[in-house]
């Protein structure tokens, strides 16, 4: 379904929600079409890329309609390498702590990294005479009517006009130098690294720019951090933390925990993320819940938007061993121990410490 591999797994069909296997997702620095997680809240829709159209507007008389030739043709192209982040990655984790009715127990692949070329929003925005450093919202929306929404409505969201003329933001229509596959938003998507996944509009065919932030549901309802004894089917607009920068998170991708590990130590392996204008400075490993550490090593850097890889090697001195990770950012900020102090009534940002669980085969004598 939507050339994803055989070994995907797809938490709904309708909206369709997947993610990858850890395994498949250590693959690549680079995640590959078949196997980048997709994350959706209504029907996928079929867009031909010679009728898309952009709409940006001001609600003061400024509109502009852009075609995808006129995009290519009046703008640089650009390229940035971003990691994309759903705010539910790891929910499975806080759904263990107490239960997340109606929520995709997502675990730690709701995250993937793509090369996404296209143009700098804010050279669009420039073009339709948005100046720099002026205070507002710029709203985009698409054309997937969402029933999870109340009262049933596109998607949208919002980002601050700060965030829309960083050199970052792109509307993007490639993807690891690809046309962007449909279920990621194909002819053309936003794209706004170190946020969460959110806030990049798939399909987009609207933008609009604000005084405040966007009034759709997925902006003023969902995608807030509401306190652990809030009811979520009474939150209001605006009720809870708003998500923009993704928190500092990090897990394992590798070994698969199913398999039996032979020797007395083993390499393990995973991502680290921090978001917008952090970065990771370091990652530790723990084979003892935390009392001591292992300091991981780090891939090098592919540049600020996108996820490090990290592996280190540790000592298997029992039959089952379960290991920590964690990850610190340049502020010396690092993670908490356990998902039970961050649960949330709608199950966002578990940025808990990785664990993972080893097994040796038992000892012969
Ligand atoms: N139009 C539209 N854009 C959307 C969504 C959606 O349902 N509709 N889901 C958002 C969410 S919550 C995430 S995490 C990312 C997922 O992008 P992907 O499916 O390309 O991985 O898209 C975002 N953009
Ligand atoms: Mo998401």
């Amino acid at each position: 379904m939507w050339n994803k591999r055989a070994d995907t797994v797809v938490h709904e069909t309708e909206p369709y929600n997947a993610e990858p296997t850890p395994t498949a997702l250590a693959e690549g620095f680079l995640t590959d079409e078949d196997v980048f997680y997709s994350r959706n809240h209504g029907p996928i829709p079929d867009i031909d890329p010679a009728g898309w159209r952009l709409t940006v507007a001001d609600g003061h008389g400024m509109s502009r309609s852009f075609s995808l030739v006129e995009l290519r043709e009046e703008f640089d192209e650009i390229s940035v390498v971003a990691t994309l982040q759903c705010a539910g990655n790891r929910r499975a984790g806080l759904m263990a702590v107490r239960e997340i009715p109606g929520e995709d127990p997502w675990t730690q692949c709701a995250t993937s990294t793509a090369r996404w070329n296209g143009v700098a929003l804010a050279d669009l925005l420039r073009s339709c005479g948005v100046e720099e450093n002026t205070p507002g919202h710029v709203e985009f929306v698409g054309p997937d009517v969402s029933d999870l929404a109340t009262p049933p409505q596109r998607y949208g969201s919002s980002i601050e006009l700060t965030k829309a003329m960083s050199a970052e933001t792109l509307l993007a229509w490639g993807m690891n130098g690809q046309p962007l596959p449909r279920v990621h938003g194909g002819p053309v998507r936003v794209v706004v690294p170190g946020y969460i996944g959110a806030r990049s509009v798939k399909w987009v065919d609207e933008i609009t720019l604000r005084d405040s932030p966007s009034d759709n549901w997925f902006q003023r309802v969902a995608y807030r951090v509401l306190p652990s004894d809030a009811d979520p089917d009474s939150a209001g607009p605006g009720d809870g933390i708003s998500l923009s920068s993704v928190a500092l998170n990090c897990d394992f991708l590798h070994p698969d925990p199913t398999t039996t590990i032979h020797g007395d130590e083993v390499r393990v392996g995973g991502y680290a993320f921090a978001g917008d204008d952090r970065a990771v400075s370091r990652v530790q490993v723990s084979t003892d819940d935390g009392a001591t550490w292992i300091e991981a090593e780090l891939a090098e850097s592919q540049g600020r938007w996108a996820w490090r890889h990290w592996s280190a090697v540790v000592p298997l001195d029992a039959p089952e061993v379960e290991l920590c990770v964690r990850a610190w950012d340049g502020a010396a900020a690092t993670q908490p121990a356990s998902a039970a102090e961050l649960w949330n009534p709608k199950g966002y940002v578990n940025n808990s410490w990785g664990r993972l669980t080893l097994h040796r085969p038992p000892a012969t004598t």
